[in-house]
């Protein structure tokens, strides 16, 4: 923990002055912040000049069991007991409020994570659909009647569990945030968030945003802090009945662990290192954009990232020419001059992203096209890069790099391409690029991947289930699929024989 807190030049943009935020920034809730008395505090700096735009206190033990009671007690005497239509209407209104507070919402987004404004007035706007969506799901889950014996009636109900954990990472906050809360909330659960410690600002800030809007206060708490403390002691507390985490498969297996003591249920998202397979009768210009836009979007810090493009021989020159022609015009900056990429997250990302282009390189890859180098003398910047001959046993092609980074490989038959694509210990997601609808329907029945694009990446919105197969985790996100893992399922058993 910093001790030098509360120091040094003025951001370009104060957070905590614009959203009248308290210093040091403590855990929100039962609708209030809350300091712990250990008082332990850690900087958030804007990632492109490094400035510190907020000083926040680490929830301890007492702060995150203050949390849990606090949405267990809204969980009994408020949210869930409240018609599902009420649920509705209070996450409409949600909706609402951050779609009047966008701006503002997206350069608090862009000061956290250092991404493009544009990109974060993006996430934003998905934020809010996050909460239209499930707000009119909420009347609308139901259970079965279900076959029985004459002289019985059977049938099933979805209940809340109660309290869920929400641990989130640091890509895309906001959104990620709403995605697990939204629905969530919507099925009577209430929530205990625990943000990243690198950009925990707009999770904290969307809090006391439902709370204005209507949220009973406890419903939706916030303890920031950091992973193998704050986190440990939410996934690990007895109250905690559902976890839903996103981040990396090292800290998902801790999650888990921890989760194992309560035998608490999980869902997680754990990244994922996403083929795009690109045969020779494709657009070449559509795919090459979409090799592009994984570099783009977040600098390239998206879990579903396409980061391994698969070509046909054939067309190999043609597609590399076009896509390095994309990634040498993109331009670098402080996130609110919305250049096409801002900074990585973090010092220890940058170094991460740099190494993994080293090694690469060491081992025979070639650097095909880079983005201009940014002028900015601090910040995690990282230039984007094409990557060619690389190969499949490559750590670049085999692991989630979550930088700027785009490799290429190439392929001789339809077979090959499948295999390479599934050669991964990752499944989160997959593309394809042709203009054949047979080897269209072909791959996306033979891809290993939660989801499968076709020729367009990555598209879709909120309604559309979100998960990995193999190790790209457990359980979906998004859409109604989101609705069943947070809800179990209780059949009820009449005897209707008269007596
Ligand atoms: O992730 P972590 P990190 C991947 C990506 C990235 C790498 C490392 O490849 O380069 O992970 O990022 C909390 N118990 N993804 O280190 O550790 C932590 O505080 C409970 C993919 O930031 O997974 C944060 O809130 N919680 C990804 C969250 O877990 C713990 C998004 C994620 O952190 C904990 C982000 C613990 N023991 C990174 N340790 C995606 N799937 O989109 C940490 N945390």
């Amino acid at each position: 923990m910093n001790e030098e807190v509360g120091k040094g030049p003025r951001p370009r943009w104060d957070p905590c002055e614009v959203l009248e935020l308290p210093h040091p920034v403590g855990a929100y809730i039962d609708g209030r912040w809350v300091l712990p008395r250990t008082n332990e505090t850690f900087r958030v700096e804007d990632p492109a000049d490094l400035c510190e735009i907020a000083v926040v206190t680490a929830a301890d033990d007492t702060v995150v069991e203050y949390a849990v009671e606090s949405a267990q007690t809204a969980f009994r005497s408020k949210w869930a007991s409240i018609s599902p239509r009420a649920r509705g209407q209070v996450l409409a209104g949600i909706a609402i409020e951050i779609r009047r507070q966008a701006e503002v919402l997206s350069y608090l987004e862009t000061m956290d994570t250092g991404k493009p404004v544009s990109q974060a007035r993006s996430d934003v706007e998905t934020s809010a659909q996050y909460f239209d969506y499930y707000a009119g799901a909420a009347d609308k889950i139901t259970g079965d009647t279900l076959p029985e014996a004459e002289e019985l009636v059977a049938y099933s109900v979805r209940e809340p569990y109660g309290v869920v954990a929400h641990i989130t990472p640091w890509n895309s906050p906001m959104s990620q945030m709403c995605r697990g809360v939204a629905a969530c909330l919507a099925v009577g659960n209430t929530a205990v968030v625990k943000p990243s410690e690198l950009a925990p600002l707009s999770t904290l800030v969307m809090a006391r945003l439902f709370v204005q809007c209507g949220l009973p206060p406890g419903v939706c708490n916030v303890v920031p802090g950091l992973g193998p403390t704050t986190g440990q002691a939410v996934v690990s507390h007895p109250l905690v009945r559902h976890v839903t985490f996103t981040g990396s498969i090292a800290t998902g297996q801790e999650v888990l662990r921890a989760a194992a003591t309560n035998i608490t249920p999980c869902t997680l998202e754990l990244g994922g290192k996403s083929p795009t397979i690109v045969m020779a009768d494709a657009n070449l210009r559509a795919a090459a954009h979409a090799g592009a836009m994984a570099v783009v979007r977040n600098s390239g810090q998206s879990c579903m990232a396409t980061t391994r493009m698969l070509v046909e021989r054939p067309v190999l020159e043609e597609f590399v020419a076009h896509l390095g022609a994309e990634v040498a015009g993109l331009t670098m900056g402080h996130g609110l001059d919305d250049p096409d990429l801002g900074p990585l997250v973090s010092a220890g990302q940058r170094l991460r992203v740099l190494e993994y282009l080293r090694s690469a390189e060491r081992a025979g890859a070639r650097v095909a096209a880079r983005s201009v180098k940014v002028t900015l003398p601090l910040g995690h910047f990282v230039e984007a890069a094409v990557l060619v001959d690389v190969t499949s046993d490559m750590p670049v092609a085999r692991e989630e790099i979550f930088g700027p980074v785009q490799a290429v490989l190439c392929f001789d038959s339809l077979e090959e391409a499948v295999t390479l694509a599934n050669d991964s210990e990752y499944g989160l997601s997959a593309g394809v690029f042709t203009t054949s609808l047979s080897a269209a329907h072909y791959l996306a029945k033979r891809l290993e991947a939660g989801q499968v694009h076709v020729n367009r990446y990555q598209v879709g919105g909120v309604a559309l289930p979100f998960g990995g197969y193999k190790q790209s985790g457990i359980g979906r996100e998004k859409g109604l699929e989101a609705l069943h893992h947070y809800t179990q399922l209780k059949t009820v058993v009449v005897a209707v024989d008269g007596g």
